[in-house]
C-alpha cells in the first residue's frame, strides 16, 4: 500500500516536471502551421538552447538564416538546438517547409544585449 502511493507520488512529480519543461520560455512548439511562442528572448554572447516540438503529425522545419539554423522536423519530433548569438538583435525565425513560413509560421528572436 504505501510502495503504491509512492509510486503515484513519483508519477505525479514526473508529470508537473514535464509540463513545467514544456512551458518554459526556451520552448517553442509547432502546432497547426503556427508556432505557439512567436517571440523568444535570449541573452547574446552565451551559449542558448532552443527546444522545438512538433506537435503535428507532419513535417516542419526551424530556421533562423542568421545563425545558420536549418533544422528538419519530423512529425512529433523534439529536437534542441544549441548555438551561441554573438549580436545583439531581433532575428525572424521560420518553418522552411514550403508554404509554412507565409502561412503564419514564423516569429522573432530577441537577442538582448
Ligand atoms: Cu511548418
Amino acid at each position: 500500500m504505501v510502495t503504491r502511493r509512492i509510486l503515484l507520488l513519483l508519477a505525479l512529480i514526473a508529470a508537473l516536471a514535464a509540463c513545467s519543461s514544456d512551458g518554459d520560455d526556451r520552448t517553442i512548439e509547432a502546432i497547426g502551421m503556427r508556432f505557439v511562442r512567436d517571440e523568444v528572448h535570449v541573452p547574446a554572447s552565451q551559449p542558448v538552447t532552443l527546444r522545438i516540438v512538433n506537435r503535428d503529425g507532419y513535417a516542419h522545419a526551424f530556421d533562423i538564416d542568421e545563425f545558420d539554423i536549418h533544422r528538419p522536423l519530423a512529425a512529433w519530433e523534439t529536437v534542441e538546438i544549441t548555438f551561441t548569438p554573438e549580436q545583439a538583435g531581433s532575428y525572424t525565425f521560420y518553418c522552411g517547409s514550403p508554404g509554412h513560413m507565409t502561412a503564419g509560421m514564423n516569429g522573432v528572436l530577441v537577442v538582448e544585449p
